[in-house]
Order: structure tokens, then C-alpha cells, then sequence
């Protein structure tokens, strides 16, 4: 690997946010893409860090300080990774579903739509499916975000589907949903519109949706 992208792995690893603020923007100076960046240093380390957790090596407070590191190089790596059209390409509400607290996934599909001319109305984490719902009356929006991250949390998804339902806006507005543990047969069976394995291609999936 590159000796910078090795040390912003190694930062995000380590949980050392100094390292990987500097060496973030150290390989971008160096004219490292930050397509590069994100997908071979900051997510193969977050990779790293969910295997040492599994192996017993990593507690939760490992994992922590790694997310806040990653975060960090996110940040920097931000307006790279955007290149906004003026034209707005629609409005996405998005949030990881209730009792999930991951949102590094979340936050990287929302720099990306944002980036490609959506306008994003971020409800974080934990989201309960009213919130979505009501999100979605208050906002006009013309698409929903899903993520999660745990195999617990994902039944939630079909709850929001169904809340959408209820409130007769199941028509008006259409789901996406993303995550490391899902699939798209689950997204099909939960009657999502679509399914994205990762933040880039979240984007093709938003614009044919809304398309
Ligand atoms: Co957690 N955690 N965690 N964790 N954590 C996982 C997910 C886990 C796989 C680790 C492991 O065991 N190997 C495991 C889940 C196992 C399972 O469900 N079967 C796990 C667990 C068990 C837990 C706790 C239960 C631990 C505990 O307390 N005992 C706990 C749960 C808390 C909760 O949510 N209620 C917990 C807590 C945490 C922290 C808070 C410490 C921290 C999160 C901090 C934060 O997000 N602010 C954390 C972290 C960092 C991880 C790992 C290590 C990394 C997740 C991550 O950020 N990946 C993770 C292991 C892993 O994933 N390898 C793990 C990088 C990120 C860029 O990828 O989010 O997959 P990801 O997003 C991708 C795609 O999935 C996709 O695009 C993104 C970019 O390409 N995508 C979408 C995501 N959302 C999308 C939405 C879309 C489209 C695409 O459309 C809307």
C-alpha cells in the first residue's frame, strides 16, 4: 500500500485522529484520489477494526475512537468528494434506523448525494419510523435514505415501510436502503425501491429513482 494511505489506515486503526487528519490531507496534496483514500485506507481500516472487534481483540471503546478518527479524514476528504451541480436533483431524508447508532455509512451516502445536487435532510441515528414519516410530510422530500448496520436493526426498515403506508405516503416517496448486512433480495422482501452496497453507487440508485 501506499505509505500514506498505510498511515491513515493505520491512524483510523489506532484511533489516532491527529495522524489521519494530517496524512488525509497530505495524500490529497500529493494527488491521491479521494475515491483512493476513502475506499483503500478509511473503509479498509474500518474493516480492520470490525475484524479485531469479532476476534475479541477491540472493545467498544476501541471501536469508538476509531469512528471518531475516520470521521475526522471524512471531513477533510468532504469537499473532494463533491462537486455539486446547480440544479437540485431532489430531496432525500435520511437517518439510520431506530436502535442503530452507526452513521459513518450513513453520513459518507449523504456527503455523495449532497455532493451530486440532492438536498439532504440528515436525521442521525436511532430513528424511529414516526420521525421518518413526519420528516417526510414536513419536507416534500421524494426519497428516503435507510441505513443499518445490525442484523437487529434491520427488521426496522420494513416498520418505516409500513409507516409510510399508513400515512398514505408509500406512493409519494420512494425507499432506499443501504448497510454492511444487507442484501438486495432483503431490501426486495421489505419492499424497498432499491438497494445500494455502497456510497457511490447510492448515487446512480437515487438519480434512477427519482428519475
Ligand atoms: Co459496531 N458493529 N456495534 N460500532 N461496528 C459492527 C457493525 C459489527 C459488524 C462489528 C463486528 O462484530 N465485526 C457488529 C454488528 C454485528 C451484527 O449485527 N451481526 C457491531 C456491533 C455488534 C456493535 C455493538 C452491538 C457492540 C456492543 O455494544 N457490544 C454496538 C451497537 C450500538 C448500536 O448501534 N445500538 C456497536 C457500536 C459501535 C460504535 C458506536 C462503537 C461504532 C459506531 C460509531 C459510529 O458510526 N459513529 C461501531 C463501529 C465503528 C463498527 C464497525 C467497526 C465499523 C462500521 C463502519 O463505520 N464501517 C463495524 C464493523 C464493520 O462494519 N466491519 C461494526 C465503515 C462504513 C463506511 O461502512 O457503514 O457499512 P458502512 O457503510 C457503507 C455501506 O454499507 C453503504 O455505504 C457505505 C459506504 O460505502 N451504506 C449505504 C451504508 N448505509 C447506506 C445507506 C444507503 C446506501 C448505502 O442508502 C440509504
Amino acid at each position: 500500500m501506499n505509505p500514506t494511505l498505510q498511515e491513515i489506515f493505520d491512524g483510523i486503526v489506532e484511533g489516532n485522529a491527529n495522524q489521519v487528519q494530517r496524512k488525509t490531507q497530505e495524500a490529497l496534496e500529493a494527488g491521491l484520489q479521494p475515491e483512493i483514500i476513502l475506499k483503500e485506507a478509511m473503509i479498509a481500516a474500518m474493516t480492520e477494526v470490525g475484524r479485531r472487534f469479532q476476534a475479541g481483540e477491540y472493545y467498544v471503546p476501541e471501536m469508538l475512537i476509531a469512528a471518531r478518527a475516520m470521521k475526522v479524514g471524512t471531513q477533510v476528504l468532504k469537499p473532494h468528494l463533491q462537486n455539486a451541480p446547480v440544479e437540485s436533483a431532489g430531496k432525500v431524508v435520511l437517518g439510520t434506523v431506530k436502535g442503530d447508532l452507526h452513521d459513518i455509512g450513513k453520513n459518507l451516502v449523504g456527503m455523495m448525494l449532497e455532493g451530486a445536487g440532492f438536498q439532504i435532510v440528515d436525521l442521525g441515528t436511532d430513528v424511529a419510523p414516526e420521525k421518518f414519516v413526519d420528516a417526510v410530510r414536513a419536507s416534500g422530500a421524494n426519497l428516503i435514505g435507510m441505513s443499518a448496520l445490525l442484523t437487529t436493526t434491520m427488521p426496522n426498515m420494513k416498520s418505516v415501510i409500513e409507516a409510510l403506508d399508513q400515512a398514505g405516503l408509500r406512493g409519494k416517496v420512494k425507499v432506499m436502503v443501504g448497510g454492511a448486512p444487507l442484501t438486495d433480495e432483503f431490501a426486495r422482501h421489505i419492499g424497498a425501491d432499491g438497494y445500494s452496497p455502497d456510497a457511490s453507487r447510492a448515487v446512480a440508485l437515487a438519480k434512477s429513482l427519482v428519475a
